[in-house]
């Protein structure tokens, strides 16, 4: 069995200039000067004010809004019927170099579609939720997911808020001060599905022009920390062969890191995005270097085989070196598969709303990943132009995310007339 659309609101579209503006006065927050971009990392102030500014436009439409001790935000339009809700969502918390659509759309478009409802008088067969997880970018505070990770029970909510960030901050205390340690139960009651709407953040749609993406999966996610220490010394007087420099085992980490996908062959890929050295000045050879690797693929095998390789040559070269190495797990995701059925009703309403649809991976990692465990969940994929995230020149267009929208409205309508989804 498949679910069904519902024909009878088939013909109900979202309004674009609504949503369009909702995203502008959200990416005023943290506004990046001279881009379309903002800044908005988990739990600061940015956070805080994009926060409240969301939790108006919820209440404004009348939803039951909780807050719970992770800062997770669900709002609740009611139903014609009690029970668990077709859930939406995403993201509002940014990198330091974000674009106005990577986890806002979500959160936005799922605002959208109670909106549109709410003006159409329609009231849906099961009560819809729009929800924006906490820390989803993992930047401050790793690991990435780590909102929707304690709301599907996969973190105690104890564990998560002792969390150290990057800048020496604690989860638990950062919630205080920005008044989102909420009291709604965790881990959260199952929502009856979970769909995401969410820019591709890749090359692929936009090179095949295509305008919707079905998501079937999550590649796995590897994250860790490394810190290097050798031994500080004299730029100009030390030997090269006298040096134990844990910048220059860093260094060749980081190349070997780019080699080692490029030998592994897509999907593998691999990122050193954090580099520190210690004291870190022009004439001294450091004491310590601290970076992080991120490695990714859609085949838990092969990502296990880059995680190992990685640290062979981590381990030999900083022995060569006369080096020790310490290493810490961020993040570690193996990788996920949505519910066909909901993928299949991704694909069919992209169809019968006109637009052409591709099934795809995801590079990226998403809330969704995390709602799966609990429930059928699966993904909507809007074009990046030029493929560009985490980024604040990210672009999708009006006409791309108005698709989007569309295709979030009807599923979640669809889903909402379902009885079990055991049923599909
Ligand atoms: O890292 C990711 O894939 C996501 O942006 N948190
Ligand atoms: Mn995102
Ligand atoms: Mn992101």
């Amino acid at each position: 069995m498949t679910v069904s659309i519902n024909q009878n609101d088939i013909d109900l579209r979202i309004d674009i200039n609504r949503l369009n503006r909702r995203l502008a006065d959200l990416a005023a927050i943290g506004a990046i000067e001279g881009t379309e971009g903002c800044a908005r990392l988990a739990l600061t102030d940015e956070d805080k004010e994009g926060r409240d500014l969301v939790v108006t436009w919820m209440n404004d439409l009348g939803l039951d809004v909780t807050v719970d001790g992770i800062g997770n935000v669900v709002g609740v339009m009611a139903g014609q019927t009690d029970g668990p809700p077709v859930m939406c969502g995403s993201h509002i918390d940014t990198v330091r170099t974000g674009g106005r659509y990577d986890g806002n759309l979500g959160v936005l478009a799922g605002l959208e579609v109670v909106e549109t409802l709410l003006a159409a008088n329609i009231t849906p067969p099961r009560p819809l939720a729009v929800a924006f997880f906490t820390d989803e970018e993992g930047a401050r505070f790793a690991p990435d997911m780590l909102g929707s990770l304690v709301f599907v029970g996969g973190m105690a909510l104890e564990e998560a808020l002792d969390i150290t960030g990057i800048d020496g901050c604690q989860v638990g205390p950062e919630l205080e001060r920005i008044g989102y340690d909420g009291t709604a139960p965790l881990p959260a009651a199952a929502p009856h599905a979970f769909v995401e709407v969410h820019v591709e953040q890749g090359p692929v749609l936009e090179a095949e022009g295509v305008t919707i993406g079905a998501v079937e999966s999550v590649q796995g996610i590897s994250w860790t920390e490394v810190t290097i220490t050798g031994q500080s010394n004299h730029a100009g007087t030390t030997p090269m062969s006298m040096r134990r420099d844990p910048g220059f085992v860093a260094a060749a980490a980081a190349n070997f890191a780019r080699e080692l996908a490029a030998e592994l062959g897509a999907p593998q890929v691999a990122t050193v995005g954090r580099i520190e050295f210690f004291p870190n000045l022009v004439n001294v050879v450091p004491s310590k270097a601290t970076f992080t690797v991120d490695l990714r693929n859609t085949d838990e095998q092969v990502l296990k085989e880059a995680e190992a390789r990685f640290n062979e040559f981590l381990q030999t070269t900083a022995a060569a070196e006369g080096c020790e190495v310490d290493t810490t797990s961020l993040a570690r995701f193996e990788p996920v598969i949505f519910d066909p059925a909901v993928v299949d009703l991704v694909e069919a309403t992209a169809v019968e709303l006109g637009h052409s649809v591709k099934r795809m991976p995801s590079g990226a990692g998403h809330d969704a990943q995390m709602l799966a465990r609990v429930c059928p969940t699966a993904m909507i994929f809007t074009p990046s132009v030029n493929g560009i995230s985490h980024n604040p020149a990210e672009y999708t267009s009006p006409e791309d995310l108005e698709a989007g929208t569309n295709v979030l409205l009807h599923t979640m309508l669809a889903l909402a007339s379902t009885t079990e989804l055991a049923d599909v």
